[in-house]
């Protein structure tokens, strides 16, 4: 498939370029595309990764590492990381994203900000000239359940004209719940906004209950995004 394909194409060019043997603390991001970043990491070899340490993202990273039989650590005890490795939602010409379609985005912004080296892996889907063009689910936000009926009015105050809760849908009756136990928004926000992610994002996290924003704004030292033609683009 063309975009599986992409994302192996996105996520080995990445690993290539930035994953060397001085990399010993690396973070692993969630989703489809990050089990190529594994897949390639893993094929540097035993010795190369006996010395290192994966850092997770979610309940998802976290099982991506043991299966790989990886060394899995912890945050809490190698607090700088040397390069971490995130899929995204969408991103633009000056490497802002939306990130949060699987709802990791809190824990993918503390390992966004304690890596010296953070990039993105995407594929051709994900390129974009600004946020909203291709992804139209809004921009996913971590809010606290208590008092989240007032803070859902505070987010459409601030001009989004849909912020539902994310429903688990069949799986579960009831609202879909964070690795840390919170829930999860989708807040679509007009163009005007979504233009101006850095702004965007400083109003929301000023709301109370706001807990993380899926706006990832001046973290990303570069993307790689596979193209459908075998091609890798890389934007730095
Ligand atoms: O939730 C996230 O931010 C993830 O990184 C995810 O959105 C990336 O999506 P992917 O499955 O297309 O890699």
């Amino acid at each position: 498939a063309p975009i599986e394909a992409a994302k192996r194409l996105a996520a080995y060019s990445a690993v290539d370029h930035h994953v060397h043997e001085q990399h010993r603390v690396i973070g692993i991001g969630s989703g489809s595309t990050v089990p190529y970043v594994v897949e390639r990491i893993v094929a540097q070899g035993e010795d190369v990764n006996r010395n290192r340490v994966f850092i997770p993202t979610g309940f998802q990273s976290k099982n991506l590492i043991v299966d790989a039989g990886l060394v899995l650590g912890d945050i809490e005890q190698f607090p700088e990381i040397d390069v971490t490795i995130d899929g995204a939602d969408e991103v633009d010409d000056h490497l802002n994203c939306i990130k949060g379609g699987g709802g990791c985005q809190y824990r993918e912004k503390v390992l966004a900000e304690a890596a010296k080296t953070f990039i993105l892996v995407a594929d051709y889907r994900k390129k974009s000239p600004a946020l909203g063009t291709t992804w139209s689910h809004g921009v996913p936000l971590e809010i606290v359940p208590f008092g989240y009926a007032r803070c859902l009015r505070s987010i459409t105050a601030l001009g989004a004209t849909r912020a539902p809760l994310r429903m688990a849908g069949a799986a579960k009756a009831g609202p879909v719940v964070s690795d840390n136990g919170n829930f999860i928004v989708d807040a679509v926000f007009p163009d005007a906004r979504m233009h101006q992610p850095a702004e965007l994002l400083r109003d929301l996290k000023a709301l109370t209950g706001v807990v993380e924003v899926g706006l990832f704004c001046g973290v990303a030292k570069a993307a790689y995004f596979g193209n459908e033609d075998g091609s890798v683009t890389i934007r730095h």
